[in-house]
């Protein structure tokens, strides 16, 4: 339980935290939180873009999967932008991740984001694990992603003990979660997993165009040359945004931030 001196201060899930009290963990132990440690990340995510009310999905992770079906649900390039970009600017690296492959292929998927070079991760019943395994040793990672995509699946396969509850994909967009609340659990390897309830929509109401482009080293230099306020979406909204200065591979890259950054003009 929280200590009475914590006052307001929110725990999340992945928050370290002092403990004081019984903390053997055996049934009836009582201990109290009585410290929360500043975090080194902080994702957060608003209700949606015209609710402003903030809610940290999980503190203090260092990567993002961003987990997509190819289908059964079919792949939402919208909210994959907006978790990419919630992402940017929360200080995670965000990591693609692409389930069922068993009944769809990641081709158009894969070719959106190409020039963002992610780490991509593809999954399916028959393909094994070892990827995703290696992806996540000794580091803390958290999984997000629509109701259905398979997140849990997933970690039921990396956390051989977790039993996550998973369910068919039957209430889909109908406000139907198998999953009810984030849970953070250690790997066998090292490094923890977050499992976290299906989103319907991931508003960005607190993220600027800034934040996201100050992720990538040579945008950010670039950036310095805007004029004043630029949303960094070039013409007609920004003729004068410096990233339509850059070549080459920066130049793709400033391209496809420009797409994710039309999110934060979208309502979600
Ligand atoms: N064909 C196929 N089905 C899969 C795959 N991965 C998961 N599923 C199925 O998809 C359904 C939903 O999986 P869950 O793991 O419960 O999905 P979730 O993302 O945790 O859903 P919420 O907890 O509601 O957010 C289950 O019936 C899984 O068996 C896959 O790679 N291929
Ligand atoms: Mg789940
Ligand atoms: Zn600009």
């Amino acid at each position: 339980m929280r200590a009475r001196e914590l006052g307001r201060t929110p725990v999340v899930v992945g928050d370290r935290v002092g403990l004081v009290g019984d903390v053997s963990g055996a049934p009836d132990a009582l201990a109290r939180i009585v410290r929360v440690d500043a975090r080194t990340s902080v994702l957060r995510r608003t209700a949606d873009d015209d609710d402003p009310y903030e809610r940290i999905v999980v503190a203090n992770a260092e990567q993002l999967l961003i987990v997509s079906s190819l289908a059964d649900p079919p792949p939402s390039l919208g909210l994959i932008d907006r978790c990419l970009v919630a992402s940017y600017a929360g200080g995670l690296e965000p990591v693609l991740c692409l389930t069922k492959r068993d009944l769809a292929g990641p081709e158009t998927v894969l070719e959106r984001y190409a020039a963002l070079e992610l780490p991509v991760l593809v999954t399916s019943p028959e393909l094994g694990v070892e990827a995703v395994r290696s992806r996540l040793a000794g580091r803390v990672s958290a999984l997000v992603g629509h109701s259905g995509v398979g997140k849990s699946t997933l970690v039921n396969r990396l956390v051989p003990d977790a039993l996550r509850a998973t369910a068919a994909v039957s209430g889909v967009g109908k406000g139907r979660h198998t999953s009810s609340s984030a849970v953070a659990l250690p790997l066998p390897g090292g490094g923890w997993v977050v499992d976290t309830p299906g989103i319907r929509s991931f508003g960005l109401a607190h993220v600027t165009p800034d934040d996201v482009v100050r992720a990538f080293g040579d945008l950010a230099q670039a950036i310095a040359d805007c004029p004043r306020g630029c949303t960094h979406l070039g013409p007609p909204a920004d003729p004068e945004c410096a990233l339509d200065e850059l070549n080459g591979a920066p130049y793709r890259r400033a391209m496809s931030v420009r797409v994710l950054l039309t999110a934060l003009t979208e309502s979600s």
